[in-house]
């Protein structure tokens, strides 16, 4: 805390969750510092216009404060515990690509979950007082049959999944060994406009705009059939700060309470273009997993009930949102996209 600002410390903060969390706590007046790998081509593309806001030379009362670190690196989340003693910590940073996972499993178990563990270690031996947020997966559920919440037994389908759990473990045992205020958030699928390129939703988003700007002719897919709960990233970054304010340390279901295949958001997205998806779309084993994680409903009625967190932007609007923002990208509104797609 300086002079009675509070210090949020996020590790993923270039993600699509980090750079709606950034904004979120900068207006409620916290000091955000983040942790950002060195990487050889800049990885801040997410949070860039933060950066030019308030610029990284200087540290003391600037908002926004990136420092070079990584989940991997203990001696690099120690030096930033000691610089930044957080109040709060959002532990977003992870290989969170599930397909991907299957191939780079045992640096996905590494970031993910010994990440974590790094994380906790260091509050318990450094005795920081701070309040510790873990990034936690609906992909935990696995197999297991919806609606999913607090009480749906865990059935991981991926390594990436398996990682996730591990931290939630980790996570639940340091609040009650170590009396740690450390929160799990169970996130379901969270998209926005600045969703990753490889996630399902901004790849069918950004890959119709691509058709309708003549950059390619086809959508090439895997299963179609895998049911998601999807909602907006900005709100979901809401509730991972409510989570925090609670009174005490426990662990929340987020999600829409609506599921939709991956065939409906295409119907969805073509519809607004007054297209017929099957002319455009492709499907290939490429894309399908050794293992799918076939449905997910979640049920947040304790987030409703205790945090009063409740989404908004449903299914349809948000299918809308991320096309309109691609197109536009490419200089089309959906009006004029249509025309191109006749
Ligand atoms: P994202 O866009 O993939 O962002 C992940 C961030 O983690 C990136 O900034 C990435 O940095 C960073 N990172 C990766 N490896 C790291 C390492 N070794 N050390 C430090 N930072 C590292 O993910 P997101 O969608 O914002 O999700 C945020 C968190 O929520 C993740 O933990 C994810 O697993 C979890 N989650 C997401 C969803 C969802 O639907 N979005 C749902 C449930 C849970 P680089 O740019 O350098 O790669
Ligand atoms: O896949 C299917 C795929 O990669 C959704 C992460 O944020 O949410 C995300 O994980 C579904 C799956 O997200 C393609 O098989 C079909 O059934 O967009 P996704 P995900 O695997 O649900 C959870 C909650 C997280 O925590 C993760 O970090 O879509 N699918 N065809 C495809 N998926 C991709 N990526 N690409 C395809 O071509």
């Amino acid at each position: 805390m300086i002079q009675n600002k509070k210090i949020a410390l996020i590790t993923g903060i270039g993600g699509q969750d980090g750079s709606y969390l950034s904004e979120s706590l900068i207006e409620r007046g916290y000091l955000v510092r983040g942790i950002v790998r060195r990487a050889s081509h800049p990885n801040t593309k997410r949070i860039d216009h933060l950066l030019t806001l308030y610029p990284n030379d200087h540290e003391g009362l600037n908002p926004f404060t990136l420092t070079y670190g990584d989940l991997i690196d203990t001696n690099s989340i120690r030096l930033a515990l000691e610089r930044f003693k957080p109040d709060e910590i959002y532990n977003l940073g992870a290989q969170s690509h599930v397909g991907t996972s299957f191939e780079n499993a045992e640096s996905t178990i590494n970031i993910n979950t010994l990440g974590t563990l790094r994380l906790l270690e260091s509050i318990k031996q450094m005795e920081l007082p701070c309040r510790f947020y873990q990034a936690s997966s609906s992909e935990m559920f696995g197999s297991s049959l919806p609606p999913q919440n607090e009480n749906t037994k865990f059935m991981p389908q991926s390594p990436y999944g398996i990682s996730k759990v591990a931290a939630f473990h980790l996570v639940r045992l340091y609040r009650e060994a170590y009396k740690i205020f450390a929160c799990n958030g169970i996130l379901f699928n969270h998209e926005s406009p600045r969703r990753g390129l490889n996630f399902v939703t901004k790849k069918i988003t950004q890959e119709i705009a691509q058709i309708v700007a003549g950059e390619r002719s086809k959508l090439i897919l895997g299963n179609l059939d895998a049911k998601r709960d999807w909602g907006f990233s900005k709100e979901y970054v809401e509730a991972m700060w409510m989570i925090l304010q609670h009174d005490k340390p426990d662990d929340f279901v987020i999600a829409t309470q609506e599921t939709h295949t991956v065939r409906e958001f295409l119907e969805e997205a073509f519809s607004l273009l007054d297209a017929d998806y099957r002319n455009f779309v492709e499907t290939s084993d490429r894309y399908k997993r050794p293992a799918e994680v076939p449905a997910l409903l979640g049920d947040s009625t304790k987030a409703y009930t205790i945090l009063k967190w409740q989404p908004k932007t449903k299914f349809k609007e948000l299918v809308k949102m991320m096309l309109e923002e691609d197109l536009k990208e490419r200089g089309f509104t959906l009006e004029q996209a249509k025309e191109k797609l006749k």
